[in-house]
């Protein structure tokens, strides 16, 4: 139909929202899922009078600055926003919206994975196996950390925070927190906050990242932080990558003074340090926080639900911008 608003999808998406998208817009689709540089992206977008991107397209002052007038809002298909100039999107005048809610579960699944996969060994005992290795049951072989009943740090306790730490109340883990604000009574369920980060370091057996990387966020767990962290403490991110000053994680693991580290994220994805790889301590995810087909699916819809609302003279409901 002449009449439908033109969308431009700069990735492969699950069908169910491909499907949507093509009976509700004039889409343009991108089924070999190659990444476009900025010039292409830009060429696309071109009568375009919505985009649907992803974090792997960044959305910069000098993009936002240069994109088509013709795009009037663009929804990103993730609940982070690092990679969005908002203060440019507002001057230029274009919506953004994100994906918030409907990834709590999976991600706070992974968070839990990583904690519960590397106190345990997880990848060194598959690794055992898998080679042939195992050669029966020893009663000191192998031995992992003890979960229930540990304390859990959590750094950021938003949705996410919030659902690992109802996840870690499951295992009887005793929950602190640090936040730029203290949560109502009836969300934080007994977790101990801690307005300053520096007091709660020290009783964190495991430490979960779940804050969003801002430029106060970037580097927050450093070496002076890390130091600070019980000897032989677990670090886990499901975050973003740049929320660890990496070479601190790894100098921090290699001295033995951190027990290991589960990570779903990395500061310069897809590269993942050799360190890391070589590591027996470390569980490592290629950044699959959200990735459940119902998830992705949920996040897409939400993406079309923004578009629809804008087209239909509404406000998008995950207005960023
Ligand atoms: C996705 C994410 O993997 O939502 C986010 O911010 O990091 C993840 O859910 C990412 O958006 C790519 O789809």
């Amino acid at each position: 139909m002449p009449n439908k608003p033109k969308v431009l999808v700069t990735r492969l998406l699950p069908p169910e929202v491909e499907a949507r998208l093509q009976r509700d817009y004039d889409v343009e689709l991108n089924p070999t899922d190659q990444l476009y540089d900025t010039e292409t992206l830009l060429a696309k977008a071109e009568g375009a009078d919505a985009l649907l991107i992803l974090p792997s397209e960044s959305m910069s002052a000098e993009v936002i600055q240069r994109l088509p007038e013709s795009v009037k809002i663009v929804a990103t298909f993730s609940v982070g926003f690092e990679h969005i100039d908002r203060e440019a999107a507002k001057q230029r005048g274009v919506i953004f919206s994100n994906t918030p809610e409907v990834l709590n579960d999976c991600t706070a699944d992974i968070a839990m994975m990583l904690l519960l996969a590397t106190a345990r060994r997880g990848h060194e005992c598959e690794a055992v196996l898998r080679a042939g290795g195992w050669t029966g049951m020893a009663p000191t072989w192998m031995l992992g950390t003890k979960v229930t009943g540990r304390r859990l740090g959590i750094v950021g306790m938003g949705r996410i925070g919030q659902a690992t730490a109802k996840r870690a109340r499951g295992f009887d883990m005793e929950i602190h927190y640090h936040n730029r604000t203290r949560l109502p009574a009836d969300l934080e369920q007994g977790a101990i906050y801690h307005a300053n980060a520096n007091e709660m370091l020290p009783v964190c057996d495991f430490l979960s990242m779940h804050c969003p990387l801002s430029a106060e966020t970037k580097h927050w767990l450093n070496a002076e932080r890390i130091a600070r962290l019980p000897d032989g403490a677990i670090v886990v991110n499901t975050a973003r990558g740049p929320v660890i000053d990496e070479a601190a994680l790894i100098a921090a693991l290699q001295s033995g003074k951190l027990g290991g580290a589960g990570l779903d994220v990395f500061e310069r994805e897809p590269q993942v340090p050799a360190e890391l790889i070589a590591m027996k301590n470390v569980f490592l995810m290629p950044h699959m926080g959200s990735a459940t087909l119902e998830t992705r699916n949920a996040m897409g819809f939400r993406c079309c639900d923004n578009i629809d609302a804008y087209f239909a003279g509404q406000e998008p409901p995950n207005r960023i911008t």
